[in-house]
């Protein structure tokens, strides 16, 4: 009888706690212009953008000219954000395009260079908040084809990057100051502007300031939609579009509208491939909606900004581009007002950004003539050489099963299992800890190990256990690779074994 009791009272706690779960699941917000697929996209398209795992940007466009400077006055700001320095007038500024003639362009040559370096994809700016359209646009007369130049860039670049086997997304800046119907009104990321959009009072930020100005806000909603639907007509092989300036108030307003553009877009260019920062659901919110779901194909928040961890991308496709100054995307003549990443910093990045499966991106500002300047020609060699080397580690690699140790990143391929060394021990012995097998009774052992710089096979000595059952390996560092300077990759394959074949963890007798 007391068993019985007992067995009732402990079915109704479990009954009611399970109650009290699903109370405390949160309700779905019903959203018309949320995501639109939970989850990854599993096609063959964003299935090749996954295997990316390095790309290059390049930022270009008249603000090259004056290159973060102007009557001898050096702006700290990003150089592409010129017009808004104070050291220009927006009169000069707006007829900088004027002199845009680079004579060294070669698209061919930058194609190659990015070949070189390692990046299986890139990113061009077409237009960015300036207006100033590096294809000749037939919707402005702010374009390219009113330089002294006059030929069409996004032509050569999608071209001479096509010829390479480098996939290209272009750049889209929606904000535009040379519209004369663009309006900001604020920035959507601000927490005031934010709260009252969640609290439906989105009216109380309205941005026009008179009717017309609204009527027009409608002519620069077509010119946008008219001059995306002609970059998908004049380059139909580009695989994506990468946006920008997506944050202004009047834009998020018009989230019922944006949505149907990208749809549009969608069906005109089966595959293509738009991340977080295109449109938000209709309470303002962007890259995630009100639900948490990512808005689009991939989460774009990860700006100069790398992830520690898995559990902060959400199981989400990203990616990551990154400035090598401090914040210049554009070409400023004065690299020496910040830090200047090295090359061996951008590789740990890059592999940093794999093992937590994103893509990362390195940005080029081009000068004012098409030159790369020489330390980003250095930088891209450097990465070119190691890509050369050990770009097996980065290419289709992911996430590994390794947990992070303090000799560098891991990165995983089926059961082999890269280590990207970048914190050499002083002992010249690399102590690598593996997991615990999933499968009860059994473990990981390190079948074997090769350098990927050599081929040659790693010397694989026991390291020990610890009390919660994981096994440790010595791999002792050959000496070619002991002062090399350069961070280096081995590749080791796991397999797994019942735990009786490495015998048992013995407890120290204290
Ligand atoms: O304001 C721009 C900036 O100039 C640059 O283009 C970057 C690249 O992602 N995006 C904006 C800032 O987030």
């Amino acid at each position: 009888m007391k068993k019985i009791t007992v067995f009732i009272i402990l079915l109704c706690s479990i009954l009611s706690l399970e109650g009290f779960a699903q109370n405390e699941k949160k309700e779905r917000v019903p959203l018309k212009h949320g995501a639109h697929q939970i989850g990854k996209r599993t096609d063959a398209a964003m299935q090749r953008w996954r295997e990316y795992g390095l790309g290059q940007f390049i930022h270009w466009g008249v603000y090259a000219i004056p290159g973060g400077q102007w009557n001898g006055k050096t702006s700290g700001g990003a150089a592409e954000w010129f017009r808004s320095s104070g050291l220009i007038t927006n009169e000069e500024y707006d007829n900088l395009y004027k002199q845009f003639n680079p004579a060294d362009f070669d698209a061919v040559r930058w194609a190659k260079q990015a070949k070189q370096m390692g990046a299986k994809y890139v990113i061009f700016t077409t237009k960015h908040h300036d207006g100033f359209c590096m294809w000749p646009s037939k919707y402005t007369d702010y374009t390219i084809a009113n330089t002294p130049y006059k030929k069409d860039i996004v032509k050569q670049i999608v071209d001479a990057y096509a010829a390479e086997g480098i996939d290209v997304y272009l750049y889209f800046s929606i904000i535009d100051w040379s519209h004369t119907g663009y309006v900001s009104g604020g920035n959507i990321n601000s927490p005031e502007i934010k709260k009252a959009f969640q609290a439906g009072e989105r009216e109380i930020f309205n941005p026009f300031k008179t009717k017309e100005q609204e009527k027009k806000y409608e002519d620069f909603k077509s010119f946008t939609r008219n001059q995306l639907l002609e970059l998908l007509d004049n380059y139909p092989t580009i695989k994506g579009l990468w946006f920008d300036g997506s944050w202004d108030v009047a834009w998020v307003k018009n989230a019922p509208w944006v949505d149907s553009v990208g749809l549009e877009l969608r069906a005109k260019h089966p595959g293509l491939i738009i991340g977080s920062r295109f449109r938000s659901d209709e309470y303002g919110n962007r890259h995630v909606d009100a639900n948490g779901d990512l808005i689009d194909d991939y989460d774009q928040r990860f700006e100069r900004n790398l992830p520690n961890n898995l559990a902060e991308v959400n199981d989400n496709d990203w990616d990551c581009v990154m400035t090598i100054p401090e914040n210049q995307w554009g070409y400023h003549r004065d690299w020496t007002l910040t830090y200047v990443k090295t090359a061996y910093d951008l590789i740990e990045m890059t592999l940093q950004a794999n093992s937590l499966d994103g893509n990362f991106v390195i940005n080029f500002g081009p000068d004012g003539k098409g030159n790369m300047r020489p330390e980003e020609n250095r930088i891209a060699k450097s990465v070119g050489d190691w890509m050369a080397k050990y770009g097996e580690a980065v290419y289709g690699a992911h996430h590994s099963i390794l947990e992070k140790q303090d000799w560098g990143i891991s990165t995983q391929k089926g059961d082999e299992i890269y280590l990207a060394v970048f914190n050499k021990p002083m002992s010249n012995i690399l102590k690598v800890k593996v997991p615990r097998a999933k499968t009860r009774g059994n473990v990981y052992v390190i079948e074997n190990a090769t350098f990927l710089s050599t081929g040659k096979s790693a010397t694989i000595n026991d390291g020990g256990r610890n009390k919660a059952g994981a096994i440790f390996y010595d791999i002792p560092i050959p000496a070619e690779l002991q002062n090399s300077g350069e961070a280096f990759v081995i590749k080791v394959k796991l397999k797994e074994v019942p735990q009786g074949e490495k015998g048992a963890y013995q407890q120290a007798i204290t």
